[in-house]
């Protein structure tokens, strides 16, 4: 009879769960083509003349938790996607290839200084019927168009996008595994808010659950902590940054630090949910970086300064290795 130690069993009983976790999980519609687009970006990407290119995935806006197999309610979070969104635009300027892994309907980079309803505020019509951009939205149209058409053309950016945590966890393996090859390379930027417990496929019912007196009570259970496996099997090489929320600023960076040991993160980005945009504390082996948006500028952002010190924190990384 083999004896397993402690740490071997809790090993074994995480590994049991997320196996379950994806042998339930509903399976992928366009599992084949998503495939097929991460392997012809990676492939393009990769290199250039010979040299090693870094290619970045990040997660962006929150995972939905159905209720019902046929999906009429579910949970939801707060997440907007501005993280994510903004990230991507300056991990592009410093030369990264961005694979952006966003819940659908949340902001998309380069159209975060856009109104809500850009085609109906940005554009007129003109008495000869012709459609025009609002000469006081020319500015921001030109630039979130240029820039966006730039990158795609490039084959620079690839946008997948997801809903539930069942898609979720299964793109990030997926273009996790895709992106072993790049090594040190390849970088995740893990800035989706992932719902923390789910309703097991299996035991949730089919139909819309119905309306019925008094209260109804159902069973979630814990979302198998993926972060593990993306650090031990999916990708073990890549530079990871995770990011730890909290409402409770008293407890945010030991919640952090814990983050960082327990999955063996590169960095853990720390933020406070009402201060989120205005300052996030970098928080890595040997120390912790407050990096704060610039005031004095109307339209910075924190995830400027942010990219800043990470990208030079993989730089430091892979020539390390
Ligand atoms: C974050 O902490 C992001 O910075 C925000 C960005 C979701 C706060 P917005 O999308 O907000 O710009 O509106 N993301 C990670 C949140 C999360 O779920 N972290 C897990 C945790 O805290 C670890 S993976 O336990």
């Amino acid at each position: 009879m083999d004896v397993l130690s402690n740490s071997d069993a809790s090993q074994n009983l995480k590994h049991s769960e997320i196996e379950s976790f994806f042998d339930s999980a509903p399976q992928l519609k366009d599992r084949d083509d998503i495939d097929r687009r991460l392997d012809e970006f990676i492939k393009k990407n990769s290199q250039s003349s010979g040299k090693l290119l870094r290619v970045v995935c990040v997660t962006s806006g929150g995972t939905t938790v159905p209720l019902e197999k046929r999906c009429v309610r579910y949970i939801d979070n707060f997440s907007s996607g501005h993280r994510g969104a903004t990230s991507t635009e300056y991990l592009l300027k410093a030369g990264y290839a961005v694979i952006f892994l966003n819940r659908r309907g949340t902001c998309q980079p380069f159209c975060t200084s856009l109104p809500e309803d850009p085609l109906l505020s940005c554009f007129e019509i003109d008495k000869e019927q012709n459609l025009q951009v609002l000469g006081s939205q020319s500015e921001a149209v030109m630039r979130a168009v240029g820039e966006h058409r730039a990158a795609t053309d490039q084959g620079l950016l690839l946008k997948i996008p997801f809903t539930t945590i069942f898609e979720y966890l299964q793109m990030l393996q997926l273009t996790a595994m895709s992106m072993k090859t790049l090594g040190t390379h390849a970088m995740f930027y893990l800035a989706a808010a992932v719902s923390d417990f789910y309703v097991p496929w299996e035991s949730m019912v089919e139909h819309k659950i119905q309306s019925a007196p008094g209260p109804f009570d159902m069973r979630l259970v814990q979302v198998p902590k993926m972060l593990s496996v993306l650090r031990n099997y999916w990708a073990p090489m890549a530079y990871c940054v995770s990011f730890k929320l909290e409402t409770d600023s008293k407890i945010l960076l030991e919640k952090a630090e814990m983050a960082l040991k327990k999955y063996e993160m590169n960095a853990v980005v720390a933020n406070e949910l009402t201060t989120r945009k205005e300052e996030v504390v970098l928080v890595t082996s040997n120390e912790r970086i407050k990096v704060h948006r610039d005031n004095t500028q109307p339209d910075a952002v924190v995830e400027c300064p942010l990219i800043k010190l990470l990208v030079e924190n993989h730089s430091a990384y892979i020539s390390t290795r």
